[in-house]
């Protein structure tokens, strides 16, 4: 007797559209911001309607489970934004010990941020809230018994560090994914966003039951810059529990799809994981305007099958993903291809 598998339960609340960034200061110039809502709409689209996929809901994440993750001054911040009635772009940003900072004066929102591309307004603190609980939820559909969930997240999460936002990232929602699945035993983030998840990593650096693993663009020559590169691999008892994969521009789909095969799986079978975080941000895609790979749609359905075929319980949470039209296309894509890989190792098994 053949079943069909259980639907995809697709986590997004409405109110993660209420935030619209319009620009972002990149090397001194005014560009249009690329993480828009038009990108959430085209994947909500492409799910809404798509055989194996359910809308839900999520519930609101408790600030106590935030203050896990993220300084107590970062979120008196974002409480401090609802007052903004204009968009605020950080441009001080202090560094060292002489330093006074003041979550509740706006002036100082410098201190808990690292670049010019994330901005903050009145909207900025309810999206990013629901972007968390997306993935908060989606973590414990698997608690419940759900072999793949997705969290529709956005604002993405992936920059974000415990006292930081940058990178687009205010909260870093699959660290708040990860977090409630490894209670429960080891867990493993596989960032296969074109930027190193810097703020994941930093998150985890000393922690040994959550591997975090990136996959990306060369720091050198890309964002986050400053991290991403294959000498940090944790402190402490997390030490060796850290593992960075940059990559240069230009890759295409064979190319990544042999890292993830000869590298990262080994990796990751011999960490013996009960679950895995993909940090599935879409700008490694080959008409991205910000990240500088060239994978097609089938090849992250690939990427999907091949992670999906390791035969663990799978949170995907979005990230970035910057080419609007056909974002839908490849979030389907590589869940598809999730789900696929998922079930081709339950036949295996069988
Ligand atoms: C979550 C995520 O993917 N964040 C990425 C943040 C990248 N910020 C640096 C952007 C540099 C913008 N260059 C845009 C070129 C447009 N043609
Ligand atoms: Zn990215």
């Amino acid at each position: 007797m053949s079943t069909l598998p259980d639907p995809v339960r697709v986590w997004f609340h409405p109110d993660q559209l209420r935030f619209k960034p319009r620009y972002e200061w990149a090397f001194g110039e005014r560009i249009d911001h690329p993480e828009t809502t038009a990108r959430a709409e085209s994947i909500l689209e492409a799910l809404r309607d798509a055989p194996g996929f359910e809308l839900s809901s999520p519930d609101p994440v408790e600030d106590g489970e935030l203050r896990r993750l993220h300084a107590p001054g970062l979120l008196r911040l974002y409480e401090s934004t609802r007052a903004l009635d204009r968009d605020l772009y950080p441009t001080v940003f202090p560094k060292g010990e002489m330093v006074r900072a003041d979550p509740d004066n706006l002036n100082h929102a410098g201190y808990w941020c690292f670049d010019a591309g994330t901005p903050l307004n009145a909207e900025t603190w309810v999206a990013a809230a629901w972007s968390a609980s997306a993935a908060a939820s989606a973590a414990s559909g698997i608690l419940s018994g759900d072999r793949l969930a997705y969290s529709l997240s956005r604002p993405p999460g992936h920059h974000a560090t415990r006292s930081r936002f940058g990178g687009y990232c205010y909260l870093n929602n699959a660290a708040v994914a990860a977090s409630r699945l490894r209670r429960h035993g080891r867990v493993v983030v596989l960032d296969i966003d074109y930027h190193h998840g810097n703020g994941t990593q930093s998150l985890f650096y000393r922690d040994d039951r959550v591997l975090t693993v990136s996959i990306h663009g060369d720091p050198r020559v890309d964002f986050p810059y400053f991290a991403g590169f294959a000498e940090e691999r944790g402190k402490g008892r997390g030490e060796g529990f850290n593992i960075n994969l940059p990559l240069p521009i230009g890759v295409d789909g064979q190319e990544y799809q042999r890292v993830l095969r000869d590298v990262v799986a080994k990796q990751i079978a011999a960490f013996d994981p009960w679950a895995i975080v993909v940090a599935a941000g879409l700008d490694t895609y080959e008409l991205d305007p910000v990240g500088k790979f060239t994978l097609k749609t089938d090849d992250l359905r690939r990427v999907g099958e091949t992670i999906g075929s390791w035969g663990l319980p799978v949170v995907a949470v979005q990230e970035g993903g910057y080419h609007a039209p056909h974002l839908g296309l490849n979030a389907r894509a590589l869940l598809e291809g999730l789900r696929t890989g998922q079930a081709s190792r339950t036949a295996a098994a069988k």
